[in-house]
């Protein structure tokens, strides 16, 4: 399909880019400007990073006649969102040496470093690889970073279905050696690196990519904290006598839109079928395959798999689907999801193993007066046995903790000022919440979220107080703009930017992430969000039914119409 389209310039720029080269090089040399040249802006996604300026000094520096402040976020990969004491304890370091002093937990299990300056870049990146991380795929038109339920509970499936993460990620790398040329003298020190004498092409991919980014998500029910509807490709895990037996596939999954555009708009993944657990990497790579050359490379805003598979239709998907496996998804098994959120605080096992599930504001790792996180994350990575888990939502699971450390741990955070019991200390709503990057560095944003959500939620805070509502879990999603990075059109409640200091509301998606929610008021200022939330509120603690969630809720009473697939998302 791709031969009759007009191309978009970044497929221009993918083709003459000797596979992700470009002149990224000559760019990263040039000592005149903190910045690379306009076409390498493109690919060094590829390579895990963004340029980006502190936005909140560009009028200053313009009135100065200087160039923005350039610097660059830098994503880290890690798949299922596992990482080990000595990779957090690098994190840790790189962000004090070379980027802002913060770590950021994704909404994609990965860590973000900002502010890393052009010179720094290398050094950055070097850094990585001596943990045995990489950037790579971490942006761009590529698969992303796999996420995984880091629930380290049903420890036998999590550990089947982490090693299929794994072995899906490492299997839709990228190949080229440009990432390790540019950044590592050519010298890889891990496995998704490229084999020795390999020839730079890439089998899967091709020497364009994809025509977008790509994403997938596995889930093991009941929790559906990975949101795998949100993805490209969705997995469910399905469990047979405690093993991992296979996955239900749900394909079509992805939340951007753009305001004004109502061809535009986040859609829920449809399940197709299911298929044992040692076929669905070939499953995930002919996904790959057909949105590869199936998918809109002329117009960006219409070149994810959501809008491929509405303008062929499933049934179509799945014939081609099947063509190129050489045999049919099983139809899909029962499964039941209950929840997207997280479970705070600590969960001992009958072996004494523990885990503790911290609540990470904005996922934002940072000293701050009265809570310096960061540091007792650092002190208890020196000891830790276990695993540093980031979840999908933010937060963070000491997972495995061994018995004769979990008084050291506790006393650790506490020493700190971190709360380590989250529904003891916090709201439902606070606990549950999720904001994206927005201002100061995210390039898109319209307004806040990540710095302002916590102001905002002080003062609905009260409103949940006085309500009786305090315990009452309800996911609230706020973003800087409608590109959907805290996944806001799942929100019970989302908060979507649309100027400074100005928000759509939208509400009615369902708790366990299978209903997108619909528009209920427009361009609201603070005072208008809470004037909005409270009466449905105040409602919501009279008149719900025994367990009923609030975003089905505000769908019974009428508020808002429930939506019940992207294209109906604006109706
Ligand atoms: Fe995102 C672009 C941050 C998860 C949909 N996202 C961006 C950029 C890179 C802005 C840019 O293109 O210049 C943001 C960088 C801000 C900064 O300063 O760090 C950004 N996205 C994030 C993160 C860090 C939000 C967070 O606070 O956690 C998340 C990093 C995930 C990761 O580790 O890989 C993040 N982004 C998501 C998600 C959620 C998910 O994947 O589950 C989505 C919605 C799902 C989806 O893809 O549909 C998402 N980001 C987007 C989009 C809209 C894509 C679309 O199809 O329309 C953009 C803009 C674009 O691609 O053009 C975008
Ligand atoms: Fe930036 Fe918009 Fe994503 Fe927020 S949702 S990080 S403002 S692109």
């Amino acid at each position: 399909m791709a031969d009759n389209q007009k191309l978009s310039e970044v497929e221009h720029v993918k083709d003459a880019s000797r596979y992700l080269r470009g002149t990224l090089a000559e760019s990263l040399e040039n000592p005149i400007t903190g910045a690379l040249y306009p076409d390498d802006t493109h690919l060094i996604k590829f390579h895990g990073s963004y340029q980006q300026t502190d936005r909140d000094l560009d009028s200053e520096r313009k009135r100065q006649k200087l160039e923005p402040l350039y610097s660059f976020m830098i994503r880290v990969r890690v798949p299922g969102g596992v990482a080990t004491p000595a990779q957090w304890l690098r994190m840790d370091e790189l962000a004090d040496e070379y980027a802002n002093g913060t770590l950021k937990l994704t909404t994609r299990q990965a860590f973000q470093l900002h502010g890393v300056l052009k010179r720094d870049l290398q050094q950055t990146i070097q850094g990585f690889n001596e943990a045995l991380l990489d950037s790579i795929a971490g942006c761009g038109d590529v698969n992303r970073n796999v996420m995984l339920n880091p629930n380290p509970h049903q420890s036998r499936v999590h550990a089947e279905a982490y090693e299929v993460a794994r072995h899906i990620s490492t299997h839709l790398t990228p190949r080229t050696s440009a990432y390790w040329e540019l950044w590592l003298n050519g010298e890889p020190q891990f496995s998704s690196a490229p084999n020795e004498g390999e020839e730079d092409a890439e089998p899967i991919y091709g020497k364009t990519y994809l025509p977008r980014k790509f994403k997938i998500a596995l889930g093991i029910p009941p929790h559906n904290d990975t949101d795998i509807f949100a993805n490209d490709i969705g997995l469910i895990a399905v469990e047979e006598n405690g093993r991992l037996a296979g996955f239900n596939v749900a394909v079509g999954g992805g939340m951007g839109m753009t305001f004004g555009m109502s061809d535009t708009y986040p859609r829920l993944a449809d399940i197709i079928g299911y298929v044992p657990a040692g076929q669905v990497v070939d499953v995930c790579e002919k996904i790959v395959t057909i949105q590869r050359d199936w998918g809109n490379r002329e117009n960006r805003k219409f070149s994810r798999l959501k809008y491929t598979l509405d303008r062929v239709g499933l049934d179509v998907f799945r014939g081609e689907l099947h063509q190129r496996l050489g045999y049919a998804l099983e139809p899909a098994r029962p499964y039941q999801f209950r929840s997207s959120g997280d479970a705070f605080g600590w969960a001992i096992q009958a072996d004494g193993r523990a885990h503790l599930t911290l609540f990470v504001e904005g996922g934002r790792v940072a000293d701050r007066p009265g809570s310096e996180l960061k540091t007792a994350l650092r002190e208890i990575a020196r000891f830790h046995q276990g695993d540093f888990r980031l979840t999908g939502n933010q937060n963070l699971i000491l997972a495995n903790i061994a018995p004769e450390h979990r008084l050291a741990v506790q006393a650790l955070l506490q020493e700190h000022g971190v709360p380590v019991e989250a529904n003891d200390a916090l709201t439902g709503l606070r606990r549950g919440a999720l904001a994206c990057v927005a201002l100061n560095t995210c390039t898109l944003a319209f307004a806040e979220a990540e710095r302002y959500l916590p102001q905002l939620l002080d003062r609905l805070d009260g409103v949940m107080r006085q309500l009786g509502l305090s315990q009452d879990d309800i996911l609230l999603r706020m973003t800087g703009c409608p590109n959907g990075c805290a996944r806001p059109y799942l929100g019970e409640i989302g908060l979507v930017g649309r100027a400074v200091g100005r928000y759509n509301l939208y509400l009615g998606a369902a708790f366990n992430g299978e209903r997108l929610n619909k528009l209920y008021q427009e361009m609201l200022d603070e005072d208008g969000i809470v004037a909005a939330l409270t009466p449905l509120l105040a409602d919501y603690a009279q008149g719900r039914q025994p367990q009923e969630r609030f975003g089905d809720f505000v769908i019974r009473r009428g508020y808002v119409h429930a939506t019940t697939h992207g294209l109906d998302f604006h109706q």
